[in-house]
Order: C-alpha cells, then sequence, then structure tokens
C-alpha cells in the first residue's frame, strides 16, 4: 500500500531532476540563475499559482527576484507540503522570452509599441466595433486563473458599462457541469463541505479524477488518512487506469459516459438493500425529472432548454428499474459484483463517504446529469453537508470558484444572481453606480457559442485574457480560423508568447501572479489573498490594471476611479457589498491579509466549513439539515437515464480518444515547459496505449502512430505502460504540447444544459506510420 511518504516521493520521482530537491522542506534554485546567494532571503505568503486545490506557499524574495519556495505549514490546506509544480513555480516567472511589452500587428506582423499605444488602441477599436456593430459585437473571454478583481473589474466594464453579456471565462470548459449540478440539485454553487471532511471520512470514492497527479497534494491527505485510519478505503471508479488507481484500495474501470448508469444502478442497489435514510428522504429531498433525449450542441443556433416536473420516491424507484446491476454490468463492463460493493459502501450506516471528481464528470455531454446522479446517491442516505460525508465536487484551476463562480464571469451571471433576475439586477446597477438598463437581461454566448459568433462575424472583437484558446477549445481549426477572419480583432493579454498570441491583433504584456497584488478562490470556498513581492518585467501591467486603463479610456473613468496603490482592497471592499449575510458573507480585506484562505461563507467573524446543517451553519434554519437554497428547502433527487455520447467507435473510427492532463505540465505547457525540469520529465505529448492494442497495431513505445478523427489527423509517438494505461480501445492523449494540438481533432459537442464541452470522448482511428 503506498504511504503519503512514498506517493510525494514517487511523485518527484517522476520528474527525475527533482527528486532530490523536493524531498527538501523547501526548494532553493541554483544562484546561476536566480541571482545572488541565501543572505537576504525573506519569506511570504501566497496562495500557489498552479491547481485548484489552493496550497499555502512561502516564496523566500532575495534582492528583488522570487528565489525559493517551501510549503506554509500555517496553511490548512497543505499543512506545509507542495507538489513539484508548487515547489518549482516561481521559476514560471522568468522565462527567457516573457512578454515584456506590448505588440501590435502591422503589415501582417506583431512589433513592440509602447504600452500606452496599444492600450489607446484597444479602447479606440472597442468604441469603433460598438459604433459599428452594436454592443453584442465585442466580448471578454477570461479564466480561472484570473484573480478575483481581473474578473471583477471585467464584469463590470462589459455588464455595467458597455451593456453585453458577452463575458465568459476557460471555467466554461470546467466546471460548468458542476455549477449548474449543484444548482439543479441545491439551488446554490459550490460544495457544501471543505477539505476537513478528508479527516474525517471512511470512504472515498473517486468517480474519474486522477487526483494523484491533478490535486497531488490533497491526494496525500487522503493517503494521510489511510494510514492513521486503518479502515480508510479509496474506490477509483475510471476509464483509465492512472498513479491514482494504482494507490487506490480498489479500481473500477468503466466505459466512458456509462457512469450515468452505474449512478443510477447504485442508487437502485440503495433502494433495493433498503438502505435509503427514510426519514432524511422524507424531511429533506424533492424528487423531479426533466427533458431526456436533449441533444449535443453540435449545431449552431443550438438551445436547450429543460424543466423540472415533479414526481415522487415512487415514481423515482421505478424509473431505476431499468439499471439493476446485471443490466448496467454488460453496458458498463463493471460486474454486477462491484456494483453491489458500490452501493454496500454508499449504504452502510457506519461508514462515511465522501464522493471526489473533476473533468471525467464536468467534461460530458451529460455532465450536469452526472453531477445530479452523484448527489442523488448521498441524498438517499443522508450523507452530506457532515464532516466526512459528503459529495466533492473538485475544481482546477486556482480561481475557477472564487473568480468565475462567485464572481460570476459568465454570460448569464451577475456577482450576485443572474442577469435574468430583476432584483440581481437592481443590486448590481445600485453597487456599481450604472443605470440598472444598462444591464441586460438576456444572456448571451457561452464560450462555444462565443466562438461561433466569432466565426459568424455576430462577434468582430474579442480581448482574451489568462487563457490559451488557440490550444484548449475544442474542434480548434473552426475557431482559429474564425478568430483569424477579415474584419475580426483580437486582444491577448498573456505573460508569454503562445498560438493564442499568434493571431492577435494586439498583445498586452500582463504581470502574473505574485509580481502583482490579488485573491483567488479555491475547490474549498476557500478567499486567499497575496501581495505584490516582486516587479513584472519591462511594461507588464497587471490584468485588473490593463481593463482600469482601458475603461477610462472609453469614457468610464468615474466607475473606475481606484488608486493604483490601493486598487486591490478598493475593488474588494466593493465587490464584497455583493455577497454580506451568512449565506455568502465574505471575509474583510484585513482578514485576508493576516490568514493562510479564509473559507465562505464568512459570517461574523467566523467561517462556515458545512453549509445546510444547523450546527454548522448560521444560514440554515431548525436543528438539523435546511437545503434553503431552493424555495422549498429541499434538495432536489433527478430521475435522469443513461444516453450514449454523440461520437462513439465504430467500424472506421475504432477508438475512444480520451484527453487531459500530466502532473508536471500546466495545460497549455506555457508556464511548465519555461520552468526546465518540469519541461525535461515530460518534454512532448504521446498517445497513450493498452500494451495488447499496441501489439495488434505491432508498434512499440517510442515508434510513431497517426491518431485520425472526423476532425482531422495528428502523428504523435506512442507510449505504453508508462505513466497510465488506457483500456483496450482507447488512447489517451495529453494537450499541454502546443507542437502536438490534439484539439485538432477533439468534437465540441457539449452538455446542453452546462454548455461545457467533452474532451474526454470521441472517435479515433489509430494507424501505424
Ligand atoms: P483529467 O486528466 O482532465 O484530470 O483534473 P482531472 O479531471 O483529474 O481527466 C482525466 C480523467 O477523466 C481520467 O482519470 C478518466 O478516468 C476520466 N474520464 C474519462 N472519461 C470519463 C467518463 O466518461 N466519465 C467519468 N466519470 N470519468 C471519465 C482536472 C483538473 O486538474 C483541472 S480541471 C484543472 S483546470 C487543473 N489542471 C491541471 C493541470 O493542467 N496539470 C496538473 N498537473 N494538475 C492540474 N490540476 C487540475
Ligand atoms: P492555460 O495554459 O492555463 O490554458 O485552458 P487555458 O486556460 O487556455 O492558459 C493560461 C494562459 O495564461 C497561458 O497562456 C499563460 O501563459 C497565461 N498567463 C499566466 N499567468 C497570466 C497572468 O497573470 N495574466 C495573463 N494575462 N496571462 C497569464 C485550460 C482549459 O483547457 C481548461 S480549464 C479545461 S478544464 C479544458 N480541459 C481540456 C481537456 O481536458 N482536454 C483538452 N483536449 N482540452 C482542454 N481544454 C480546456
Ligand atoms: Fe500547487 Fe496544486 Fe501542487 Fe498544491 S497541489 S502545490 S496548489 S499545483
Ligand atoms: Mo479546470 S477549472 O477545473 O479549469
Amino acid at each position: 500500500m503506498v504511504s503519503r511518504r512514498i506517493f510525494i516521493k514517487n511523485m518527484a520521482l517522476s520528474s527525475a531532476v527533482v527528486a532530490a530537491q523536493s524531498l527538501l522542506p523547501g526548494v532553493l534554485f541554483p544562484s546561476a540563475s536566480f541571482g545572488a546567494a541565501a543572505s537576504g532571503l525573506t519569506w511570504h505568503k501566497t496562495p500557489c499559482r498552479f491547481c485548484g486545490v489552493g496550497c499555502g506557499l512561502l516564496v523566500g524574495i532575495d534582492s528583488g527576484r522570487a528565489v525559493a519556495v517551501k510549503g506554509d505549514p500555517a496553511s490548512a490546506v497543505n499543512k506545509g507540503l507542495c507538489c513539484v509544480k508548487g515547489y518549482h513555480s516561481v521559476q514560471a516567472l522568468y522565462g527567457k522570452d516573457r512578454l515584456r511589452s506590448a505588440q501590435m500587428r502591422k503589415n501582417g506582423r506583431l512589433v513592440d509599441v509602447p504600452l500606452s499605444e496599444a492600450l489607446d488602441a484597444v479602447a479606440d477599436h472597442f468604441k469603433k466595433t460598438i459604433a459599428a456593430h452594436g454592443k453584442d459585437s465585442v466580448a471578454i473571454y477570461g479564466s480561472g486563473q484570473w484573480t478575483i478583481p481581473d474578473g471583477y473589474v471585467a464584469a463590470k466594464l462589459f455588464k455595467g458599462c458597455l451593456g453585453t453579456n458577452n463575458v465568459e471565462a476557460n471555467a466554461r470548459l470546467c466546471m460548468a457541469s458542476a455549477v449548474t449540478g449543484f444548482l439543479t440539485s441545491f439551488g446554490l454553487d459550490e460544495p457544501m463541505g471543505c477539505y476537513e471532511d478528508i479527516d474525517h471520512a471512511d470512504v472515498f470514492i473517486l468517480w474519474g479524477n486522477n487526483m494523484a497527479e491533478m490535486h497531488p497534494v490533497l491526494f496525500s491527505r487522503l493517503l494521510e488518512r489511510r494510514q492513521h485510519h486503518k479502515r480508510t478505503l479509496i474506490v477509483d471508479l475510471a476509464t483509465r487506469t492512472t498513479r491514482t488507481s494504482f494507490a487506490a484500495d480498489k479500481s473500477i474501470l468503466f466505459e466512458p459516459q456509462t457512469d450515468l448508469a452505474i449512478a443510477n444502478c447504485i442508487a437502485y442497489q440503495i433502494i433495493k438493500d433498503g438502505r435509503v435514510n427514510r426519514s432524511f428522504v422524507e424531511k429533506h429531498v424533492a424528487f423531479k425529472k426533466g427533458h431526456t433525449d436533449i441533444g449535443y450542441g453540435l449545431e449552431d443556433g443550438f438551445h436547450f432548454k429543460d424543466e423540472a416536473t415533479p414526481t415522487d420516491f415512487a415514481g423515482y424507484a421505478a424509473f431505476l428499474e431499468d439499471y439493476t446491476p446485471e443490466k448496467v454490468a454488460s453496458l458498463t463492463g463493471v460486474s454486477a459484483a462491484d456494483l453491489r460493493y458500490l452501493a454496500a459502501l454508499y449504504g452502510d450506516p457506519n461508514r462515511k463517504v465522501v464522493s471526489f471528481w473533476c473533468m471525467g464528470m464536468n467534461q460530458h455531454t451529460r455532465g450536469t446529469w452526472i453531477n445530479n446522479l452523484v448527489y442523488n446517491l448521498h441524498l438517499l442516505v443522508g450523507k452530506i453537508s457532515r464532516p466526512g460525508n459528503g459529495p466533492f465536487s473538485l475544481t482546477g484551476q486556482p480561481s475557477a470558484c472564487g473568480t468565475v463562480r462567485e464572481v460570476g464571469t459568465l454570460t448569464h451571471k451577475l456577482p450576485h444572481g443572474v442577469v435574468m433576475n430583476e432584483a440581481a439586477r437592481k443590486k448590481a446597477a445600485e453597487i456599481w453606480q450604472v443605470p440598472v438598463e444598462n444591464i441586460d437581461p438576456k444572456p448571451s454566448h457561452h464560450t462555444v457559442s462565443m466562438f461561433r459568433a466569432l466565426d459568424s462575424g455576430a462577434i468582430r472583437m474579442m480581448w482574451i485574457q489568462v487563457t490559451n484558446p488557440m490550444v484548449t477549445m475544442p474542434k480548434l481549426k473552426r475557431y482559429r480560423d474564425a478568430a483569424k477572419k477579415e474584419g475580426r480583432f483580437i486582444v491577448v493579454s498573456d505573460v508569454y508568447p503562445t498560438p493564442t498570441t499568434d493571431i492577435a491583433d494586439v498583445v498586452l504584456p500582463s504581470a502574473m501572479w505574485i509580481e502583482r497584488e490579488g485573491m483567488y478562490g479555491n475547490s474549498e470556498r476557500r478567499t486567499q489573498h497575496f501581495q505584490q513581492l516582486v516587479e513584472p518585467p519591462g511594461e507588464a501591467m497587471s490584468d485588473t490594471l490593463q481593463i482600469i486603463e482601458v475603461a477610462r479610456r472609453m469614457g468610464f473613468g468615474d466607475k473606475f476611479p481606484q488608486d493604483p496603490k490601493t486598487h486591490i482592497r478598493e475593488i474588494w471592499e466593493e465587490y464584497r457589498r455583493f455577497h454580506d449575510g451568512p449565506k455568502h458573507g465574505m471575509a474583510p480585506y484585513e482578514v485576508l491579509l493576516q490568514r493562510p484562505g479564509v473559507i465562505w461563507p464568512f459570517h461574523e467573524g467566523r467561517e462556515t466549513k458545512w453549509r445546510y446543517h444547523a450546527e454548522t451553519d448560521p444560514a440554515a434554519k431548525g436543528s438539523s439539515f435546511d437545503f434553503y437554497g431552493k424555495p422549498d428547502h429541499r434538495a432536489w433527487i433527478w430521475a435522469r437515464p443513461y444516453e450514449p455520447a454523440p461520437e462513439v467507435p465504430d467500424r472506421e473510427y475504432p477508438f475512444w480518444l480520451c484527453t487531459g492532463r500530466v502532473l508536471e505540465h500546466w495545460h497549455s505547457g506555457s508556464m511548465t515547459r519555461r520552468i526546465p525540469v518540469l519541461h525535461r520529465a515530460v518534454p512532448e505529448a504521446y498517445a497513450e496505449l493498452h500494451p495488447d492494442d499496441a501489439t495488434r497495431l505491432g508498434v512499440r513505445s517510442g515508434e510513431r502512430i497517426r491518431l485520425v478523427t472526423r476532425r482531422g489527423s495528428l502523428e504523435m509517438t506512442v507510449a505504453v505502460d508508462q505513466r497510465g494505461r488506457p483500456a483496450r480501445g482507447h488512447v489517451f492523449v495529453p494537450f499541454f504540447d502546443e507542437a502536438l494540438l490534439i484539439n485538432e481533432v477533439t468534437l465540441d459537442a457539449y452538455c446542453p444544459i452546462s454548455k461545457q464541452p467533452d474532451y474526454k470522448k470521441c472517435a479515433v482511428k489509430v494507424e501505424r506510420v
């Protein structure tokens, strides 16, 4: 069995060069590239720049440079530990080709220009585009790596001042199904519990989440729990064998998309075994069903709206009759015994259960449904909102929750509530001091639709910040061609040259992470503040200040009067006015300064670690559970069927293609590929095959294959049993390599409710080269 120590060690060994260093309490980089020795070193707290775990780091600053990193022992998240990306994170600031000055396209080429000239051009072009084509012809596309102030000023400028709902963020590709899952089941976004659940649970069920590589420090907390609490069980339910599966007590593989049937089968069996928590269900649950056969969003202009129709326990139980273990076993590839085993774990009144998931469930054309179905399980047995019991939807990016979900940088959202709601519009208009008529009551485009609108010409100008869509959008060619069309104007704020800056008309150099002040919000509703610790290079400016500068140039100076020295505090305190009271209160700026993160709701000086139960949540009425997010104060169990994926392997394209990540790299690799040890560890993308498939195709590790889908083809190197092992008939490819763009071949189908694309499934042909 893998212990926490061995896990962390293996993790470090995966990048051979890092091994020795990463076991030290901190990493000090060689003085050659990082300036003077450690004499004047001072340590400062900050959340990690990378994943949504949100580890607290201490960064060592010497002579104006960030030279060292260690885990912050005072952080409740990681208690002094961090993973290889965290340890080496400060090197992301110092890549040789950091963008130091603005660029504008002149005669087809990007040339350096003074930042002020570029900002003038951006403001000017926004004004002209709106004058010629209307307010909805301009858009901003941001990120879960935006700080909270970045997202806040973007929403205020676009929704409040310009009056367009063309505000989206890459978290649509990532967290949208989590959001719609929470809203449809509970009426309020974000997990009820927190990481402390790990210290109380007996069973962890992972629903297609490669936690060992993607949330490594959090995963090490599961292993620590198992070491100290012998009856702990970790079950990895997945479509691919990963490091997580190897560290788990039990690994169960299933066919893609069939998690829907698995969850329904577990519910069926819980009822059959008489394990339903009847009093909980009677008092706190309502039963609903929605539309079925809901489509896949493949056509332009696709539209779908779900409706909740009431049903009852009997209706729900009857619906589940289609999901007996025997029937589900043949569909999913999971044995009836394993299905019963899972039901027994959820149903055992003497075990506390936490379910974790991330992209396996969210990047899914029935992403909202599968989120609902896992909530159903916890609700049926009443294992929710109590320490050690709960469904836990993990986020990926450092501020997908903090910025995109809490500030609401999605087309339908406002910092509090949705644009469709009059009271929410009034509140926003009052805080932003804009006429309420400015705020459009109709959502416009979700991310895929926004890029399709760039193609059709409905959108003419787009500002892209902290995201690299020309690597990370599905079915890439269509959207790259769209962005390059005549009459489109693309502004990109980034820190390095990328395939997205390659297609830009204006490039703005950004100050990143600790080169500016900001806040992130992690997976457990924890808001974390960081100070500016070092100077940005050249004319690089924070994304917040770039937006403020453009707003002022467009004549909205009165809405953005902040003083550059105190602007983050001013923005935070303005934003906080959206979120008062026990259901969503946020900590004051001073409190954020002092602590390594604060969990919201923060009410009367206290964090709310478990929502919806009167013992831990001041907003809950009565003496026990109160699901106050719904008007009936009940959580909703949804009858949602299994429906197949839009494109499944067939004779011509016989393999499943799944895409995702590796431990050492961050998304499009723009930062981690500039960190030498991480880059050397995994220098290029590859295609993982099952050993039997490799043999059948006559290829070995290191040899070349061609992947062909209905969208295009790509040649790459085969990897067999190196990192993960896909099931037979599956190929897995990571997307960090801009030289091997796997999104050239992925499909842009999405969940009709959340509009989140499914990067985990399409059909592919594999040819030996
Ligand atoms: P992925 O590699 O995207 O990672 O974290 P994860 O979701 O854990 O997804 C891989 C998993 O999808 C596989 O384990 C597979 O079992 C599952 N899967 C595939 N098909 C299905 C299906 O049909 N159903 C279900 N239930 N599961 C399926 C992503 C997370 O990682 C995110 S969103 C971000 S933003 C961060 N990115 C990131 C990074 O780029 N690098 C590193 N090192 N860490 C990261 N952490 C975060
Ligand atoms: P990143 O590499 O994180 O990828 O996709 P992206 O957000 O597009 O892009 C962040 C960019 O911001 C980088 O270019 C970086 O250099 C830059 N940057 C860093 N710091 C700063 C800063 O402070 N300011 C500015 N302006 N720029 C900065 C992620 C997306 O990918 C996500 S979240 C998901 S979940 C999807 N997952 C996914 C998948 O699983 N498979 C496939 N095939 N594609 C996927 N695409 C999606
Ligand atoms: Fe950073 Fe995530 Fe690693 Fe923690 S687990 S150090 S937050 S990348
Ligand atoms: Mo991936 S938040 O969860 O961007």
